[in-house]
């Protein structure tokens, strides 16, 4: 049941708003991810769902549906099923929203960002707002940014020191911007689903792959599969908690500040976890038996110039204005 009817229906029925938000039915709303249940993504999108029940005295229930399921696997679905209300929540990242909405890649712009303070007077700040702007024209009311983080690259082939390194591998990538960039280092790149992507790499289908160590490498047990990785901060990815505009719409104020505000809080506590599994990820990492290579500024530079042939053609589609917007940002926070 939805909420349009349920002001006149609870009115109706005589129900009494007594305190807090109140629900006049018990309401489910579906979220879909497309990472694993063990992923912290998976953990964001529980905690919003605690907190909603929590709020709503138990009117409001989030079911949590991961690995891509209510979009048949295919991960850059789920944006444009939510967009249409196919889907009533999502948390997904960027790079999976860029065939729907170019611009959405401008946050994965090799090398854009050098450190979280960078990351979070965008995400947390006006260019996150214009990105959310973008996104409710498609019909996805973004209530929070999360992360999926700074993506490094791993592999069963060898270690990866220089641009030099990563030619000829065969690389498994998330999406139309990463095989660009792969291209431009002299990878061999293959899009494919983050779903088949393990077994890809266990039957040696791919060499390797790029993931962010705290939300995705370490929670899917990537370390199981591949003996190397390059902690090259090339390319940061941040994930977002929507709505479907047709369902928010149907939402009182009161309604709408309750459920912006736990996703808000949700996506902090996820932000948080996501961090702190980061930075001891690199020494559990290790323990596991991976060999990490930590570049030098030097060979970050060298990595950067070799991907800038990738950033002007993707700064290009998503257009100077936005990518300004974002670069003052940064510059700001420096
Ligand atoms: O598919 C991936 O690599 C993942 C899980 O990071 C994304 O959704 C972009």
């Amino acid at each position: 049941m939805k909420f349009s009817r349920i002001t006149g229906t609870a009115l109706a029925a005589g129900f009494v708003v007594a305190m807090g938000v109140s629900m006049a039915s018990a309401q489910t709303l579906r979220l879909s991810h497309n990472t694993g249940d063990t992923t912290t993504w998976h953990q964001g999108a529980e905690r919003f769902a605690e907190l909603l029940a929590e709020r709503s005295d138990g009117d409001l229930t989030v079911r949590v549906f991961p690995n891509a399921q209510l979009s048949g696997g295919d991960q850059m679905r789920q944006a444009e099923m939510v967009g249409r209300g196919a889907l009533d929540l999502v948390v997904t990242s960027a790079i999976n929203v860029t065939p729907l909405v170019p611009e959405m890649a401008v946050f994965s712009l090799p090398y854009l960002y050098s450190n979280y303070d960078q990351v979070d007077a965008t995400t947390q700040g006006a260019p996150g707002q214009r990105m959310a702007d973008i996104l409710l024209e498609r019909g996805i009311v973004v209530l929070a940014w999360g992360e999926n983080g700074f993506r490094e690259v791993t592999n069963n082939t060898r270690p990866i020191r220089s641009p030099e390194d990563m030619r000829g591998l065969n690389m498994r990538v998330a999406g139309p911007m990463y095989i660009d960039v792969m291209n431009a280092l002299g990878a061999n790149p293959q899009q494919m689903q983050w779903g088949e992507t393990m077994s890809a790499l266990q039957q040696g289908v791919v060499d390797g792959q790029e993931n962010p160590i705290g939300a995705v490498i370490i929670p899917q047990q990537v370390y199981e599969v591949q003996k190397y990785l390059t902690a090259w901060h090339y390319s940061y990815d941040p994930i977002f908690l929507g709505i479907a505009q047709s369902v928010w719409d149907e939402y009182d104020a009161d309604q709408q500040s309750m459920i912006r505000e736990a996703a808000q809080e949700a996506m902090a506590y996820q932000r948080d976890i996501t961090r702190e599994g980061t930075a001891e990820g690199i020494a559990f990492l290790r323990e596991q038996g991976m060999e990490v290579y930590e570049p030098s500024n030097e060979e970050l530079a060298a990595f950067r110039e070799a991907t800038q042939p990738a950033f002007d053609q993707w700064a290009e589609r998503v257009g100077p204005e936005i990518v300004g917007m974002f670069q003052d940002a940064i510059a700001a926070a420096n």
